[in-house]
């Protein structure tokens, strides 16, 4: 299949992206940007006015200060620099300023992207943190998804992990170019940050990265306002031998980035070129820490700056007698990114180099322009009524119609007018290509023939495979289809013809270069090497010296990483953040540029926490990629005691899977692969798939399946076919004993319940309860959210109650009969459940249903040893389920069923 579709680029879209440029006019933007500034706070000032019925109701707030800081650096960026095809990443609590640039430029959109009419933006801007009952548009507390202005913009919230996914977006096109994939733009990543966010540690963790990759269309600029939600920020200058800004360049620098200060406005710059000009940049250069320099702003008075600059050089004497303290104060004042001059040059030099990744530290003030200004405390003031009404007054606004734009005739409305047509317009030009391209794609994925299983022959000659292994099996077919020995004429001229493949490869072949890998350094130990051996992504413009000099350990995976159609594998260092963000950006190819690219990330279960926040907002955001949590659990024992708590996500757009049998994963893989190139994964766009290294007999699979009286009659592809059909809704029935002699549910029945490797330790229990004449049914659960879960939540729990009869019925047997009187005795079939993690799981069985159940779990922290050892230290190995079911059957057996008098009577 072709996957994508190149359009033509238009002779609209080649003018709209033409480098010609007139020359700015800066105080027209300096207005525009006065104007959006003012109905930013409009929209903060209308969602704290709205009335609320509760008394108690939470404060809504909204971020006035944080918003004046940056308002320049946007209207840099929304103004000037920003390109249809770019995209834009902002600390959350900018957002309103960010939607009122976007208003200004009539770049808002409904829910099926179509522009919006005048008065539809008019309400939308009304509508912060606002819920609309009527569907009508709103924007939430940060930027979202969801929000008109999302064209192209990176949801925000948690600090630190936006940057982080715009990064990895950037590096997701380098990779599908190096993929010959047909994509002819050139984005830019404009990323704007607190300075308090720059101490994130996922930024730190991402910088190298970006660094090494080389990905030079990353702009990150940090809003140096020297203050965070609890005040000024005072940093130990003398230890860190600068200021905190000198730390952030030298830290941009020593990951390979380009590190810009920004400083100074242009009025500074102006005086630094007059007589003593060169002292006052030294002084406010040297001779200030931050602190220092905050609280002279803080206390905003001119006398005192005058004073303070004064007694810092007694060489400005004559420097500060030219100027009134006006004059001095607004110099004092005017920072570099506060200058929207200042900011576009800056921002065009950071743009120049594109292999270069660019961090600019913009120094700005936070609540600049406000009453609150440079104030400590001001993360969350709001202005008052009377504040916003002289704003009005000054900027000629109207404080009653606050989102009434700039009159026709007037520069500033003729600036945006051309703005519009150049972003938007261009902006709806990229829109319909991505649009037609996911139409194109969504027909051909319709067309294909989609295959149950990924025809894994080696498992015949694994008798003893593990579900890491199977993961390794699949992933390599994967590679190999793509960019292997296997892979079609059409990428590789010397490859065989894809007509000897079978027929099922050939269904894959048509997906799998759309197919990658990736893993934080645990590539090989997650059986994922064969995907690496000489195909690692990346250019680091090294010679390979180990070929050089005959050098290569044969025995382990070649890791120099070429720039090849071939190299399908993502490496990471110890960095499992990163990892996470780059496969959420990744999966999230698709909704942007429309090509279906789906990563699967290789990482131990344990260490998912690592990247929790990343994980948690690729899943927000329903990005489509796999999570391999591998190895997991306690079944981890004899190498690694520590891996004992499996990583239990209840959150929305998951969806967990934990085969037992290798051909479990067999299927759910091939079906995670149709769902995600047929878009048919609403609800579970990202499915985590949780695997042992430990080998369990695979023969038994199909053994015992073949023993349920239910298949009596059936063939192996029958059988087969009927049981993956289970697994893919979440749980099958292994052992059955349904239609056995003196098989008597209420008396003799107990149904186990067992999730990945302890599945065996289930089987061994039935068979010896079974001695004991007890029918042991097994049912292995594959996905707990399918099964019990929120997604079997959404239909009832129907596959539970329907499909594996899971009840509370009460089964009464007629025990003895005399002439008037009848005797009976009964009870539930009740459940025990075993797993290697939480309890919370699979422990709901019982009361879903309303039986007793009795869940063996994990419940402690764990030690290393034989898993038979362990899984017996946490009493989920066969002997602790043998001794929970004899138990749970005893209770059962004690229940009272009273029957009413009435009955009787009647
Ligand atoms: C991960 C995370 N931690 C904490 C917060 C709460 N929070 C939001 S803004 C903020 C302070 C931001 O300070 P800074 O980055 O300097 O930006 P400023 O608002 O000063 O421009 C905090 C602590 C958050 N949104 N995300």
């Amino acid at each position: 299949m072709k996957g994508t579709t190149r359009l033509p680029k238009t002779r609209l879209m080649k003018k709209l992206t033409s480098k010609k440029k007139a020359a700015l006019d800066y105080e027209i933007l300096h207005r525009i940007c006065d104007r959006a500034f003012f109905m930013a706070l409009k929209m903060i000032d209308i969602a704290n006015s709205r009335p609320v019925s509760d008394k108690g109701e939470p404060k809504v707030g909204g971020h006035a200060s944080a918003c004046a800081s940056s308002q320049h650096i946007l209207a840099a960026i929304h103004l000037v620099l920003r390109n249809p095809e770019d995209y834009l990443a902002c600390k959350p609590h900018v957002s309103p300023m960010d939607h009122a640039f976007n208003y200004l430029l009539h770049n808002f959109r409904d829910k099926d992207g179509n522009l919006l009419d005048g008065d539809t933006r008019k309400l939308a801007m009304s509508h912060l943190r606002h819920y609309s009952k009527e569907g009508f548009p709103v924007f939430q507390s940060y930027h979202a998804e969801s929000d008109p202005d999302s064209f192209r913009v990176f949801p925000s919230g948690s600090v630190g992990i936006p940057p982080v996914v715009a990064l990895y977006t950037a590096l997701t096109y380098e990779f599908a170019k190096d993929h010959h994939f047909e994509i002819d733009e050139s984005p830019y990543f404009w990323c704007l940050m607190g300075d308090s966010e720059f101490r994130e540690g996922s930024l730190m963790e991402a910088m190298p990265d970006a660094g090494e990759r080389e990905l030079g269309r990353v702009v990150w600029i940090v809003d140096y306002n020297r203050q965070n939600l609890d005040g000024t920020r005072v940093c130990n200058e003398k230890a860190l031998g600068g200021s905190d800004a000198d730390r952030m360049i030298g830290i941009a620098k020593s990951n390979g980035w380009e590190g810009i200060k920004l400083k100074h406005g242009k009025i500074r710059e102006r005086l630094f070129a007059e007589t003593g000009g060169q002292e006052f940049r030294r002084v406010l250069d040297e001779e200030f820490t931050d602190f220092e320099f905050q609280a002279v702003l803080e206390a905003n008075r001119p006398e005192l700056t005058r004073e303070v600059l004064a007694k810092k050089s007694p060489n400005l004497k004559s420097f500060l007698k030219n100027l009134s303290e006006e004059q001095i104060q607004r110099a004092f004042l005017n920072l570099g990114g506060h200058d929207i001059e200042s900011l576009v040059e800056t921002l065009q030099t950071a743009k120049a180099d594109v292999k270069r990744p660019s961090l600019i530290v913009a120094y700005t003030v936070k609540g600049y322009g406000l009453r609150c200004q440079g104030l400590s405390g001001n993360h969350s003031t709001l202005p008052e009524e009377e504040e916003l009404m002289e704003m009005a007054e000054r900027l000629a606004a109207s404080n009653s119609d606050p989102f009434s734009e700039f009159p026709e005739d007037s520069t500033e409305e003729k600036y945006l007018d051309k703005r519009r047509t150049f972003l938007v317009e261009g902006m709806e030009q990229i829109r319909n290509q991505v649009t037609a391209r996911q139409q194109s794609w969504k027909k051909s994925a319709a067309e294909i023939h989609w295959p149950s299983d990924m025809e894994i022959s080696a498992l015949k000659f694994n008798p003893y495979a593990h579900t890491q292994w199977m993961w390794g099996q699949i992933a390599a077919k994967l590679d190999r289809l793509a960019r292997g020995e296997k892979a079609s004429r059409e990428s590789h001229p010397k490859a065989p013809d894809v007509s000897k493949l079978s027929i099922t490869d050939q269904t894959w072949f048509k997906v799998a270069r759309y197919f990658l890998t990736m893993a934080p350094d645990v590539g090989t130990s997650t059986n994922t090497s064969p995907n690496m051996n000489g195909k690692l992504y990346g250019d680091i413009e090294q010679e390979d010296f180990e070929l050089l000099y005959d050098a290569k350990d044969k025995k382990a995976p070649d890791v120099v990483p070429k720039l090849s159609e071939r190299s399908g594998h993502l490496r990471f260092e110890i960095a499992e953040g990163n990892c996470m963000s780059a496969a959420g950006a990744i999966g999230k190819f698709f909704y942007f540029v429309g090509m279906p690219l789906f990563p699967a990330m290789t990482i131990y279960d344990f260490f998912i926490k690592r990247a929790h926040d990343q994980y948690y907002y690729n899943l927000y955001w329903r990005s489509s990629f796999a999570t391999l949590g591998t190895p997991s659990g306690v079944t981890l024992a004899p190498e690694g005691a520590q891996h004992s708590w499996k990583s239990d996500f209840q959150i929305p757009h998951a969806i967990t899977w934990e085969p037992c049998f290798s051909k479990e994963l067999d299927w759910i893989f091939a079906d995670i692969l149709r769902r995600h190139f047929t878009l048919d994964n609403e609800d579970r766009e990202s499915p985590l798939i949780r695997c042992v290294t430990k080998g369990l007999p695979q023969k038994e699979f199909l053994e015992r399946l073949k023993k349920q009286k239910r298949f009596e009659a059936a063939g192996e592809d029958e059988i087969l076919g009927r049981v993956r059909e289970e697994v893919l809704a979440g749980a099958y029935r292994l052992i059955h004993f349904e239609g056995y002699v003196d098989y008597v549910p209420g008396d003799n029945v107990v149904h186990l319940f067992a999730m990945g490797a302890p599945g065996v330790e289930a089987m061994r229990a039935s068979d010896r309860l079974l001695e004991k004449g007890i029918y042991a049914n097994v049912f292995i659960v594959t996905s707990p959210d399918l099964c019990l879960g929120n997604l079997a939540y959404q239909d009832a729990y129907r596959h539970l109650r329907e499909t594996l009869k899971i009840s509370g019925d009460v089964h009464l047997q007629k025990v003895d009969s005399q002439a008037q009187w009848i005797s009976l005795q009964g009870g539930r079939i009740p459940i025990v459940s075993v797993h290697d993690g939480e309890p919370g799981l699979l422990d709901n069985i019982g009361s879903i249903v309303g039986v007793k159940q009795a869940a063996l779990a994990v419940r402690r922290t764990s030690k290393s040893g034989t898993t038979a050892d362990i899984y017996h230290v946490h009493g989920i190995d066969a002997d602790s389920i043998v001794e929970a079911s004899e138990k749970i059957l005893e209770d059962t057996a004690k229940e009272r069923f009273e029957v009413s008098a009435n009955l009787q009577t009647s």
